[in-house]
């Protein structure tokens, strides 16, 4: 497996036509896959656009392409649960969460207000954690991390030693936070997801780790969220580059190998 070469695929979907024509984003997805298993992967993207809760797509692209630079690889980020009984506990814990990664509290406070903007986009916004603007100029396309996967059977040793559910939405997220949390510019994300059934979130920093909390929107709001607070005014292309092009593949540490 180590031998073979990695290609990128990445599905995107949309419903009223595509991006171009003001489509609704659907369902995004993209991982690694060997060419022997390119039917399986393709697969895969397939049946997560086809099968969504934000309803069915009339437009969809898969793509695969080489990739030639060496893949990183990294252990995933330790993960914590925070149980909460409210969406107001949960927002006011991701609050403390992000003052305790080092963001001021007025600035969280300015990405808060300026949140509801940019719902409904298929990426992530970069903010920047001095000025607390929004520093990525991709409007409602956001900034889309690709070139990442954990394998299946080594993610499922992972979840078994640490008993989490064994869902790919939790493995596509700590893959992300993974490869987002690594790079020194990064200094804390903030997720949760714009589909309408799922609201469980999270914040996320190298030190804190993957700190998951159970509610973090009501059931039904589609108003997803994913905003990376940096610190990468200087060197903001090759910060994307990086989110959009280094390829990395998550490992959980031999040690625990059976
Ligand atoms: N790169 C950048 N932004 C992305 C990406 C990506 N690869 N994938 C999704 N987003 C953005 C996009 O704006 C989506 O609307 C938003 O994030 C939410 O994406 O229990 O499922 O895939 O530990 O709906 C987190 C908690 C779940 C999991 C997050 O997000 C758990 C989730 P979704
Ligand atoms: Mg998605
Ligand atoms: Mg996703
Ligand atoms: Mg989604």
């Amino acid at each position: 497996m180590e031998a073979d070469k990695y290609y990128s695929v990445r599905m995107r979907a949309a419903k009223n036509g595509s991006y171009k024509h003001g489509g609704k984003h659907i369902s995004g997805g993209e991982l690694l896959s060997t060419y022997s298993n390119m039917k399986q992967a393709v697969n895969d993207l397939l049946e997560k656009g086809l099968n969504h809760s934000r309803g069915n797509p009339d437009f969809m692209q898969i793509q695969f392409e080489l990739i030639d630079e060496p893949i990183k690889f990294m252990k995933p980020l330790q993960v914590a649960t925070n149980e909460v009984e409210s969406v107001e506990m949960g927002q006011a814990l991701c609050r403390k969460l992000l003052e305790k990664a080092g963001i001021e509290r007025k600035i969280i406070e300015k990405a808060y207000k300026n949140m509801t903007e940019y719902s409904g986009i298929r990426g992530a916004i970069l903010i920047d954690i001095h000025s607390g603007e929004r520093i990525d100029d991709r409007k409602d396309k956001g900034v889309r991390v690709s070139r990442m996967d954990w394998l299946n059977t080594n993610f499922k040793k992972w979840a078994d030693y640490y008993n989490i559910p064994k869902y790919s939405r939790i493995k596509e997220a700590l893959v992300l936070a993974t490869k987002v949390s690594e790079h020194p510019s990064t200094v804390a994300e903030l997720c949760w997801s714009d589909d309408p059934e799922y609201i469980t979130g999270y914040v996320a920093t190298k030190k804190l780790g993957y700190q998951r909390i159970t509610k973090l929107k009501e059931y039904g709001d589609e108003r997803g969220c994913r905003i990376f607070f940096v610190d990468c005014l200087r060197d903001l292309n090759s910060y994307i580059h990086y989110l959009e092009k280094q390829p990395v593949l998550i490992q959980r540490e031999e040690e625990n190998d059976t």
